[in-house]
């Protein structure tokens, strides 16, 4: 009995590093959950722990253009004043909204001192997430999110459903992606954007580079409390092929938006999958 007790007690010891390991990982992509507890392991104490403040200039009302100002400070509230630059921007923004149908990717200024400003107008009303995405020199990247309930006509939430097949067309550009048929939460996953006219059926040999990369790929869960940010696996442009890699965290549906640029435009391309155990 006593031996039965032990390895009960082992397997919940086991099971409760898993689901620490797990969180920690979490943390990295939501960096806000990190000041709160969980100091305890070494894998926390190398993260910089940040403050955030976001502030607007008026309440959030939609369609109307208001400044935001997000403040980045240390976890004794010192701002920290040095930022890496990191694909050309020292902090990138996503605005989407909660039911994932409404996305922004914008470049806040960066003001000295830890402030940060841009002008945010958010098209319809509704609970939006805010995800900041910056590194604090010498820092591994950092991601703090804020949830923002705008005044204004709100749409029904549009149902977040995987896409049967993944092609879509913008700008003229038909994209299609290639990913793995058994999606797997934790497992590697490669994604392969392939470009080709929407008219000719040509292949695309014409990116360009955009801030500073064959494209950038932003991937969030359903609720949006999940964020990814891939980077290509070759930065350069190179033929009418962009390949990504990432693991996604845990079962469910994503959107994954690619964003690239041709004829000086950059055109955002949205996918919904569904990601199995
Ligand atoms: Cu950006």
């Amino acid at each position: 009995m006593k031996k039965l007790l032990f390895v009960v007690v082992s397997l919940l010891t086991m099971i409760a590093l898993v689901a620490c390991n797990k969180d920690s990982e979490h943390k990295q992509m939501k960096h806000d959950m990190a000041n709160m507890d969980h100091n305890d392991s070494s894998k926390e104490k190398q993260q910089v722990a940040v403050q955030t403040d976001w502030k607007f200039e008026h309440y959030p009302q939609a369609n109307t253009t208001n400044q935001l100002t997000i403040t980045i400070k240390d976890n004794k509230g010192k701002p920290i004043s040095e930022f890496e630059v990191n694909h050309e921007k020292k902090m990138h923004l996503i605005v989407a909204s909660k039911d994932l149908s409404k996305y922004q990717h914008i470049h806040p200024t960066y003001k000295g001192k830890g402030v940060f400003t841009v002008p945010v107008t958010f098209t319809q009303g509704g609970s939006f997430q805010l995800i900041a995405d910056f590194v604090p020199k010498g820092q591994s990247d950092t991601v703090q999110m804020h949830t923002v309930s705008v005044k204004g006509n709100t749409p029904a939430p549009v149902s977040l459903t995987p896409d049967k097949t993944l092609v879509k067309t913008a700008n003229g550009n038909q994209v299609s992606l290639k990913i793995d048929s058994q999606l797997k939460a934790n497992q590697e996953t490669m994604l392969n954007f392939h470009f080709e006219d929407a008219k000719t059926k040509q292949p695309i040999q014409d990116l360009q580079p955009y801030l500073g990369a064959v494209g950038h790929v932003v991937i969030l869960n359903q609720d949006a409390t999940k964020y990814l940010h891939v980077h290509p696996m070759d930065e350069r442009v190179k033929g009418s092929n962009a390949i990504f890699h990432t693991t996604f965290p845990s079962p469910g549906i994503y959107k994954i938006w690619g964003e690239f640029q041709r004829s000086n435009k950059v055109f955002i391309v949205p996918f919904v999958v569904e990601v199995s155990k």
